[in-house]
């Protein structure tokens, strides 16, 4: 695979490095930072150049509210304040739309006009959700959930959606199913993320589960997020939300769900396995084989180098529910 790592840590400063971004072709990645400049590069991270803010109005103005929505008073809040929305909806991994957390600008390239979504495999009822239909057919909720990074930072998200386990009752896997895959929009016209021009990067986008861990309470389809649609730079219209998990597994923009029967290939594991497990549970004691897991940074108002740290939890906070899932 032509991929060029950066095998030193130590020759970015750390408040720079996208983690997930070592694969990066590195001289694109510096080239970058250069024309960027090392402040262009920072401020926009921390959400308070100011210009950016007035921008983010007009990204998210056209976003139609949810009436009627009500919190689940089961995930009703987790003794952390919600992230600032500007922040959630700035701060940003999308692959597809740039190697940065600033790609809430590129992203809008996203065409949600007309989407399906198609589930297909190993099912009794294979279907092709339109996007209104799916989100009249399954009843809307609120959830306030931890959202943990790989890379160590983490937001707390009122998310808007339904739980995985109404869609798995409605497609019904057979007996044979025991992963399902989900694929994110992919198109070379419109997606041109780091290695568009160079490849090596096996897109689209994928993630996978266990069939358990869909069925699982947790598990959720988020159509929405702050009581609105989500923007395009957060995976609209439709994106999975697995809390107890780091970040990457949850695959944004989807199109597909496919039922399975042998564990599929995912993009970040495919990348660098030993860095990206398939399971990828949030865990204090197992570290990134580059940078310790047992805190995260609270992304916050401020600058991204003084973001208050705070313990990590197992399971994300979800033991609870999961851990019997991984005896
Ligand atoms: N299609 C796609 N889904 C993706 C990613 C991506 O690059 N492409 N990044 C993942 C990672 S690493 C994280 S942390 C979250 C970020 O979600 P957010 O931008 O809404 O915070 O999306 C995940 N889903
Ligand atoms: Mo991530």
């Amino acid at each position: 695979m032509p991929l060029i790592r950066i095998k030193k840590s130590w020759e970015i400063p750390e408040r720079l490095v996208t983690p997930e971004a070592t694969y990066l072709n590195r001289r694109r990645f510096m080239k970058g930072l250069i024309s960027a400049g090392l402040t262009g590069a920072v401020l926009p991270l921390a959400g308070c150049n100011k210009s950016d803010r007035s921008l983010a109005d007009s990204g998210s103005s056209s976003l139609k509210s949810y009436p009627n929505l009500t919190r689940n008073p089961a995930f009703s809040q987790v003794q952390r304040a919600i992230t600032e929305e500007d922040l959630a909806t700035k701060y940003n991994n999308f692959y597809e739309f740039g190697g940065t957390k600033s790609i809430w600008q590129a992203a809008q390239a996203l065409p949600t006009e007309n989407w399906k979504v198609e589930v297909t495999g190993l099912v009794k009822n294979p279907r092709v959700y339109d996007i209104d239909d799916l989100q009249k057919k399954f009843p809307l909720e609120e959830r306030v959930y931890r959202f943990r990074c790989v890379e160590a930072w983490s937001m707390v998200v009122p998310w808007v959606g339904f739980p995985m386990k109404l869609l798995m009752a409605d497609v019904e896997p057979t007996n044979n199913a025991k992963f399902v895959r989900f694929i994110s929009f992919y198109d070379p016209e419109i997606t041109k993320g780091p290695g568009f021009w160079a490849g090596g990067y096996p897109w689209p986008y994928t993630e996978a589960l266990r069939l358990d861990e869909m069925a699982n309470e947790l598990a959720f389809f988020a159509t929405g997020m702050y009581g609105k649609e989500l923007p395009k730079q957060n995976g609209a219209p439709l994106r999975e939300v697995i809390p107890w998990k780091y970040g990457f597994k949850g695959a944004k923009s989807i199109v597909k769900i496919e039922f399975v029967a042998e564990q599929p290939a995912t993009f970040w594991n495919t990348l660098a396995a030993n860095e990206y497990g398939f399971e990828a549970n949030v865990n204090p004691n197992v570290p990134h084989p580059r940078w310790s897991q047992a805190t995260e940074k609270v992304v916050g108002s401020g600058a991204s180098w003084s973001w208050e740290r705070i313990p990590t939890l197992a399971y994300n906070g979800y033991g609870e529910y999961v851990a019997g899932l991984y005896q």
